[in-house]
């Protein structure tokens, strides 16, 4: 299944209520969406997203440069094209803004083989479960008034959930104490309940907090001091009944190895599009097995079904409802449980008419560009022309990213067979003994 284009795009979802927590301000969710064309007429889809608009341009220029490796590749070799894009972005470093862009390629072409072959992408990994425990993350804010958790607490089981997580970082811990005792109040000792403190403290404030939240029974305390604070992770595992939940911030398999490492983790949190896409999330979970270690999946809910129903210690989903309203599909819960999508691929495809309503304009650096050509010599006619082209090419609208198969092996055979004259050393001028040169004369800055 030959890979014939990569096209991206992006589109801003606003929320319908500010997100607040220990360190976030949200008021919309940035995504980059890519598409992975091949011959084989299916287009495998897969997407990252961010918490500011702002940093979608670079994100969707990272997307589209690297997709261009892809093209003219088998997109069943997800192992072969991890590792050459892996590759690819050493330059830059494995984190970041390369990680990003790997994942959301990655989640692509798993798509891709599922379409390909019918199957869903959790049974091309072996399956294990047809439905996965969910919990519901989208609320419970630190916004919230003590009356308003309750109220929404209620409002989640309602809806059928029976796990919920909740934020902490108020700048006093006993009123996150109370906090978090009135929403048990408020569910009952079954619910599963979780807190997330969004690496908002020091190790001192939350061994305070922790242990004076250790009778309300907390599935988790997630992210209690800042992500690349193992040693500080590790040292309120060591502390604390309460299991320590962390990993949304790390990047590959190098990343999570640390935290296990320093005992810094008792549930482990891979983000499917920071991790490294469907590929590098099943190696965190497997390497999680060899310490008996849970994952639960951070954020990407739609896709991220596909690997809670491919990996035996995947312990819940977090459920947020922020990308819903790009998807054609929705999640089927029954009973708290989310169902593991059956369709071919990720099971989620973009909607259209979503696209229509949240598209954004496309980054200048996104868009697909031939390889340089050494300028000819301009002769003044010559320079007319370029003059006039550059003028009606200013007229036209930008167009989407596209990056197409590369020239026919003919072409390029053909190129090689007519080398270009190499080009000539730029002559140096000879400088004459003892005299300085203009660059280092003083004043030579103003001349
Ligand atoms: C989270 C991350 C980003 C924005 C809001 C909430 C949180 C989570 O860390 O785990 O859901
Ligand atoms: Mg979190």
């Amino acid at each position: 299944m030959k890979i014939t284009g990569i096209r991206t795009m992006t589109a801003d979802v606003p929320l319908e209520e500010p997100v607040i927590t220990a360190i976030h301000d949200v008021r919309s969710i940035g995504y980059v969406l890519v598409f992975v064309d091949t011959d084989a007429e299916v287009t495998g889809e897969g997407h990252l997203f961010s918490i500011s608009a702002k940093h979608m341009e670079p994100l969707e220029t990272m997307t589209a440069g690297l997709g261009r490796s892809l093209v003219g590749e088998d997109a069943h070799r997800v192992e072969g094209l991890w590792h050459k894009l892996w590759g690819e972005v050493n330059f830059f470093g494995h984190k970041g803004v390369s990680l990003f862009a790997l994942s959301a390629l990655d989640m692509a072409l798993w798509d891709a083989r599922g379409k390909a072959l019918g199957q869903p992408v959790h049974r091309l990994l072996g399956s294990c479960r047809d439905a996965v425990p969910a919990y519901n993350s989208g609320g419970l804010w630190l916004s919230r008034s003590q009356d308003e958790l309750i109220a929404e607490a209620k409002e989640f089981l309602k809806q059928g959930f029976r796990a919920m997580k909740m934020r902490l970082g108020k700048p006093s811990w006993r009123e996150d104490v109370e906090r978090a005792e009135a929403v048990r109040d408020a569910v009952g000792p079954d619910i599963r309940l979780m807190a997330d403190a969004n690496q908002g403290l020091d190790v001192r404030h939350a061994l305070r907090l922790g242990r004076a939240l250790e009778p309300v029974g907390l599935d988790w305390f997630e992210e209690p001091v800042p992500a690349y604070d193992v040693a500080g992770h590790a040292a309120l595992a060591a502390a604390l009944d309460t299991p320590i939940a962390t990993g949304e911030t790390e990047y590959a398999r190098y990343g999570f190895r640390p935290l296990i490492e320093a005992k810094a983790a008792d549930v482990l949190m891979p983000d499917l599009g920071r991790v490294g896409g469907v590929t590098e999330f099943m190696r965190v979970g497997h390497m999680a097995q060899a310490w008996d270690l849970p994952v639960s999946p951070h954020l990407y809910s739609e896709p991220s079904l596909q690997l809670c129903g491919a990996l035996q210690n995947c312990d819940m989903l977090e459920y947020m409802p922020w990308s819903a309203p790009l998807f054609r599909e929705r999640i089927e819960f029954e009973d708290g449980m989310a169902r593991i999508p059956d369709r071919p691929g990720l099971g989620f495809t973009v909607d259209p008419d979503a696209l229509e309503t949240f598209r954004t304009a496309p980054a200048a650096g996104a868009a697909a560009k031939p390889a340089p050509k050494r300028p000819a010599r301009r002769t003044a006619a010559k320079k007319d022309e370029t003059a006039a082209a550059k003028t009606e090419a200013k007229a036209k609208p930008r167009t989407r990213t596209t990056a197409k198969a590369e020239p026919k092996p003919e072409k390029q055979a053909a190129a090689k067979a007519a080398p270009e004259p190499a080009p000539k050393p730029a002559r140096r001028r000879k400088r004459e003994p003892g005299r300085t040169p203009w660059y280092l004369r003083r004043g030579s800055g103003d001349a």
